[in-house]
């Protein structure tokens, strides 16, 4: 089984925000239109595998749509003629071609993971070990609000069936944040979990200020600062169990964040690192650290959705934090059968070999970029 051409689709994602004519609110964007980027592996025996990336925007990290694709564009020739069941190789093939640009390279490994499960006719999850269970926990975020809002949202998710909420935080008044936490923690049922995600909102003293002000609420602090420096110093300084997200870029950072004792737990992207085989990786080292994590992804159709489905289908219950998907603001499914939905907090696995995903193709028009 060889890759005998690879296919790029570009296709716009238009926000569907919570409220109509509200964007996705967080500390530091508003985000109300989303450009993702689709790869097709097609075979010589007629699999084919799919693959997606869709950046946050093009200041949520250093990535961006098109940078996806010319980084797709940069690295297609070499693809051609490799077995996709090799995915190591094909990893190698890719980094041989071009340095960094993981976002880019998860769509192809992404896409590889899900033709070998089609050449062997199970499921990704399956190639990772095997899923703990069937249905998946999501986790909600309750976007920048007023304290009521907030509380509203909590409640109302909470009656649908999630078990954990994490509240946008950053880039307001830190008074404007205690009190939205204060009100959100107040509706917590036992056994939900909060976390304050201020996606690197937040300077050290406001991190500081929040945390001291808030001792008495049990949650995790997510990504509270910019650099991994300034999260790092917080250790000792804030009474709450911090979480990486953006500063988690890769295996390593993870692995040094562990080994420093900066992270207790991640809020993990699929694509940051890289992909399912980067992720899996991610997923073990954090079993052997008993570093409770998510399994997400920036933003994305039913690939990307089904992508993070799968790996954290995987995950010991004990260390995993849900999995987000972006289909409540998404208009519409690849496939409008067994795309990914969310039904009270949580996700079905979908059935099918591979990622489970049979695309309607012709939602993305023709291939901006066709190489074989
Ligand atoms: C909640 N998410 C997984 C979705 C958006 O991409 C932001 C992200 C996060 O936790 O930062
Ligand atoms: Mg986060």
């Amino acid at each position: 089984m060889k890759i005998v051409a690879v296919d790029v689709f570009q296709h716009d994602l238009p926000v569907r925000g919570p409220v109509d004519g509200e964007p996705y609110r967080m500390a530091v964007q508003d985000v109300w239109h989303l450009d993702t980027t689709i790869v097709r592996l097609q075979c010589d025996d007629g699999t084919v595998g799919y693959g997606e990336t869709c950046p946050l925007g093009s200041t949520y990290q250093p990535q961006h749509a098109l940078g996806a694709r010319a980084a797709l564009a940069e690295m297609a020739p070499h693809l051609v003629g490799l077995a996709p069941t090799a995915i190591g190789r094909v990893g190698a093939a890719m980094d041989a071609a071009l340095m960094g640009h993981r976002y880019a390279k998860a769509a192809v490994d992404v896409a590889c993971w899900d033709a070998t499960g089609k050449a062997y006719g199970v499921r990704v999850c399956d190639l990772l070990g095997g899923a703990v269970r069937e249905r998946v926990p999501s986790y909600h975020g309750v976007l920048i609000a007023s304290p009521e809002d907030s509380a509203a949202d909590a409640d109302a998710r909470q009656t649908e069936g999630f078990s954990r909420i994490q509240l946008k935080v950053g880039g307001r008044p830190v008074e404007d944040d205690i009190a939205a936490l204060r009100a959100v923690a107040a509706t917590l049922r036992p056994g939900v979990r909060l976390a304050a995600d201020a996606n690197k909102g937040w300077t050290t003293r406001d991190a500081i200020q929040v945390s001291n002000a808030c001792r008495d609420i049990a949650l995790v602090i997510e990504q509270p600062c910019d650099s991994y420096e300034e999260n790092a110093s917080l250790v000792g300084k804030v009474c709450h169990p911090i979480y990486l997200d953006e500063s988690a870029t890769d295996l390593g950072v993870v692995v040094t964040a562990i080994g420093q004792r900066v992270a207790d737990g991640f809020g993990m992207k699929v694509s940051r690192v890289g992909g399912i085989s980067a992720m899996r990786a991610v997923r073990d080292v954090c079993a052997a650290t008993r570093r409770p994590h998510t399994v997400d992804d920036t933003w994305g159709g039913d690939l990307v959705a089904a992508a993070s489905l799968h790996v954290g289908a995987t995950v010991d219950p004990a260390n995993f934090e849900g999995t987000w998907i972006a289909e409540p603001y998404v208009d519409g499914h690849y496939d409008a059968e067994h795309g990914v939905r969310l039904d009270g907090g949580w996700m079905d696995l979908p059935p099918g070999p591979g990622l489970g995903i049979n695309p309607d193709e012709s939602l993305w028009g023709d291939p901006v970029l066709s190489v074989s």
